[in-house]
């Protein structure tokens, strides 16, 4: 018998075609619900550290597409972890692996509602993983802030590997510059 999992998850993958839009170049690959077959898809597929730059995946909750408009990410924000090419080959894929354990397996405690799922961003000079929560409201400070240390904590994150929050609102319009930083930690 298979060790089911609290929730049932989507795997999207992103796709860099210029000839298409964003969100049609977002795919849902495959969803699991069992601990067993998350670790068969995950030895079945290319490492995030394999994919061509431009390209993502994410992993959400059923029903939550990796996307600022759906409305449980709509109040959202995102815990950014930035990670230079040269830290791809060694921290991207164990952070990334991490991030998915600490989802799947409900790490956040009393929180996991609060996660909604998480994307891995391959780009050419600095890659990022971004974990995705649905309310960023200032009553949710201390929920937020009580994911981030989580996140620090399991990663083995350096104190001087600072992490940001970031408002979607705030990401969504400013493309190009760095968006503003809720939270830092
Ligand atoms: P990115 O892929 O998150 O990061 O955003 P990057 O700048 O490091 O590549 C790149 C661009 O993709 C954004 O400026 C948007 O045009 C588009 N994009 C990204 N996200 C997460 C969304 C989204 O949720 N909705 C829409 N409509 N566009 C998005």
């Amino acid at each position: 018998i298979k060790h089911p999992l609290h929730n049932t998850w989507v795997l999207w993958y992103y796709d860099n075609d210029r000839k298409k839009s964003w969100a049609e170049n977002l795919k849902e690959i495959t969803s699991f619900s069992t601990v067993e077959d998350f670790w068969s898809l995950y030895n079945h597929i290319k490492a995030a550290s394999e994919l061509k730059p431009g390209s993502d995946y994410s992993l959400f909750k059923k029903g939550i597409r990796p996307m600022w408009e759906d409305d449980a990410n709509k109040q959202g924000g995102r815990w950014l972890i930035s990670l230079e090419k040269r830290q791809r080959e060694i921290d991207l894929d164990n952070c990334w692996l991490e991030i998915m354990l600490c989802m799947i397996g409900e790490s956040f405690e009393g929180n996991a509602d609060e996660v909604n799922g998480a994307t891995v961003n391959v780009r050419p000079k600095v890659d990022k993983i971004g974990l995705w929560t649905a309310d960023a409201d200032k009553s949710k400070a201390d929920v937020n802030m009580a994911i981030g240390r989580k996140i620090k904590d399991r990663l083995n994150l350096s104190n001087r590997q600072q992490i940001h929050f970031q408002l979607h609102r705030d990401t969504q319009t400013k493309s190009g510059s760095a968006a503003k930083n809720t939270f830092s930690i």
